[in-house]
């Protein structure tokens, strides 16, 4: 496959590439990517309208039908179980604002994966205009019977088929791995495709971003302070990186994916996990990181090998380039990245 970013490569085009490398492939996998791509390019006009909803609406509450707005987080959570629950290809779901796990209606099919996503990340800028992502994760079911159990959802990050995100930004782009490199897509509006424009996406090993939320900074342990400060090239010890946070983390991942950063959200004394969800955010985006030649630990071990307890359980994360990674692992546990990546 010689995809470059001046052929025109369709997404769709590239799952089936990328299937035929595999003759053992049922092409379920495949029909997961194209419905998370349909329902992605849903959420995408959403969000482009958003803006419009207070000029075209009659109220802040209502549209111009009399029903009530809802909020665009609970859209776009809609429109994913909607594009994904009748294809045949998942036993279940769960998504980051719902409270359990979301079972196939009766009546359809049940496949052999489990979906998980954040429907909408960073939702908090939407009002501002600042831009927000959906981020997912598949498994292979490990149960035996027909429907997906909680025993599905909670396998370690490293045993995801596929992870990627979607970035609603000034562009939308499509980013997902199946464990053979990082591939990004660009959504041309005028003819509604994603269309290939970021093959085999490789993260530099030094950073030259910090993204951290350091308000935070006086409810953090002192290795977490001590890191925060070598990163910032206090002391003299190192370049300084550049602060740049979003407070989107589909956001700032993508630019430290492209241009060399470390993503941080540390557990603090008040919140000892963070805020970042594991199954809906930390997995996917490590799957990604390392496939794109970076890491991702929760400050103890390598994300990828944490063994979840619980749907919505949050997990610390530091996540980007290699050397701010390991940077970060040496100092906030020294030796356990290492041992768990060799
Ligand atoms: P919202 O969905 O509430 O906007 O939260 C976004 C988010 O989960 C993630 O996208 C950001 O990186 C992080 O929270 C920002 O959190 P802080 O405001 O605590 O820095």
């Amino acid at each position: 496959m010689h995809n470059t970013p001046t052929s025109v490569v369709t997404i769709e085009r590239f799952i089936i590439e990328q299937e035929r490398l595999h003759p053992e492939a049922t092409g379920e996998l495949s029909g997961i990517l194209y419905d998370v791509a349909l329902a992605a390019k849903l959420i995408a006009s959403k969000v482009r309208s958003a803006g419009l909803v207070d000029i075209l609406g009659a109220t802040h509450h209502e549209n111009v039908q009399g029903e009530i707005q809802q909020k665009l987080d609970v859209v776009a959570n809609e429109i994913i179980i909607k594009a994904m629950d009748h294809g045949g290809r998942l036993c279940a779901m769960a998504s980051e604002e719902e409270p359990d796990i979301i079972p196939i209606p009766e009546g359809f099919r049940c496949g052999k994966y489990v979906l998980l996503f954040d429907p909408l990340d960073g939702s908090s800028n939407i009002d501002v205009n600042v831009p927000v992502g959906t981020i997912f994760s598949v498994y292979r079911k490990i149960t035996r019977g027909v429907r997906g159990e909680m025993e599905d959802m909670l396998q370690p990050g490293r045993r995801q088929v596929a992870a990627g995100y979607i970035i609603y930004g000034s562009s939308t782009m499509l980013v997902y791995t199946t464990g053979q490199g990082v591939h990004g897509f660009t959504l041309d509006p005028s003819i509604g495709e994603f269309l290939l424009s970021h093959p085999d996406i490789r993260i530099p090993e030094r950073g030259r971003y910090l993204s951290v939320n350091d308000s935070y900074e006086d409810d953090w342990a002192e290795p977490v302070k001590q890191l925060m400060h070598s990163y910032r090239g206090i002391g003299g010890t190192r370049k300084p990186l550049s602060v740049r946070y979003v407070g989107s983390l589909v956001a700032d991942f993508h630019r430290n994916l492209l241009g060399g950063g470390v993503f941080c959200y540390p557990g603090n004394h008040r919140y000892p996990q963070g805020k970042l969800r594991l199954l809906y955010e930390a997995n996917p985006l490590a799957f990604v990181v390392e496939q794109a030649g970076g890491l991702a630990c929760d400050g103890q071990q390598r994300i990828l090998d944490v063994n979840p307890t619980e749907l919505h359980q949050r997990s610390p994360l530091f996540i980007g380039s290699r050397d701010e990674v390991e940077a970060a692992s040496a100092m906030l546990a020294p030796a356990a990245l290492s041992a768990s990546t060799a």
